[in-house]
């Protein structure tokens, strides 16, 4: 007997600055009823997925900044997408700013969670790879200043729900092997992925025509290695005069992409997948048990980056 899972994307189009939490949350619970007159179960929405993508900006003023992070969730502001979900028995993935209070300190994290059929978090996700620069880099066209705005989060886990194992990662995350393997040795047969991807990127242009590319070639990698499938959900289009690439798509762990969002506006797009897939994948080519090689990896976890002896020869 398959486990089959009705899963949905819920792409977002451009939020704007003075767009309110609640018109998104509006836009959000549209998308929801969509997925569940097609009969979905879950849906997977963008990171930072209830306000404008605030690190394009150095805002200096601290309360300014604060008004982007939620303290609460759910808050009177996306409580009517809890409610909504439980009325409907739909889950979702959520991504948002996150201002936590942890030992006396304040904290601030690139965050998804993962809500269950009636309306329960039973997951939480804290970004670990967090692109861009800390200080105001005036030279680009727009900032990107997750690493002055976030916190890494700790790792990757994942939670037994919808009748699978499933994971979380944020945008960023999905060019990294390490995201993926972390979560593959736990068993993960589904990864939610949120994403705001700049079609530009200031260090190096020439690779805004592969944005779309290295979108799809991450994800299906990630997909395919570790034998899982995976739900990438943009936030896309034109905001705040910066372009993002839209590509949202659902993809086997055959590396098969199995549905795709065609416009880089508010879309909802769904596929039946079967979480059963993944053994074919985990018990033969990905038999982690059987092929892979701990003793020869030591150095992924050891060192940070390329050590190289000052005439360019690896040590
Ligand atoms: N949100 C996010 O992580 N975006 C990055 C942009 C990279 S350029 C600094 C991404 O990897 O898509």
């Amino acid at each position: 007997m398959p486990r089959y899972l009705n899963i949905a994307m819920g792409q977002l189009g451009p939020i704007q600055r003075t767009d309110s939490r609640s018109q998104v949350v509006a836009r959000l619970c549209d998308l929801m009823r969509q997925a569940h007159a097609l009969g979905a179960q879950l849906i997977v929405f963008p990171e930072l997925a209830l306000t404008t993508f605030f690190p394009r900006w150095y805002i200096a003023d601290e309360a300014e900044l604060k008004q982007y992070y939620e303290r609460e969730m759910p808050s009177a502001a996306t409580l009517p997408l809890f409610n909504l979900a439980r009325e409907l028995g739909m889950g979702f993935y959520l991504g948002y700013a996150e201002l936590a209070h942890e030992g006396g300190a304040e904290l601030r994290y690139n965050t998804s969670i993962l809500v269950d059929r009636a309306g329960a978090i039973v997951g939480k996700y804290r970004k670990v790879h967090l692109p861009g620069h800390r200080e105001h880099e005036p030279w680009r066209r727009f900032q990107h200043l997750e690493k002055r705005y976030f916190t890494p989060g700790p790792g990757f886990g994942v939670t037994q729900a919808f009748g699978g194992i499933v994971g979380m990662a944020l945008c960023n995350d999905r060019r990294w092997a390490e995201t993926y393997r972390v979560m593959g040795l736990q068993g993960a047969e589904l990864v939610l992925i949120g994403y705001n991807t700049p079609v530009h990127n200031a260090p190096a242009p020439q690779h805004d025509d592969l944005s779309l590319f290295h979108n799809a070639l991450s994800m299906q990698a990630g997909a395919y290695q570790n034998g899982c499938w995976v739900v990438g959900v943009a936030k896309a289009g034109l905001e705040e005069g910066v372009d993002s690439i839209g590509g949202s798509c659902i993809i086997a762990p055959s590396g098969e992409v199995v549905a795709r969002c065609h416009t880089k506006d508010d879309e909802m797009a769904i596929a039946r997948i079967d979480l059963d897939f993944c053994a074919v994948y985990k018990r033969t080519t990905f038999n982690f048990d059987l092929h892979r090689q701990p003793h020869a990896y030591g150095l992924i976890v050891e060192r940070k980056g390329e050590t190289l002896s000052a005439d360019g020869t690896p040590l």
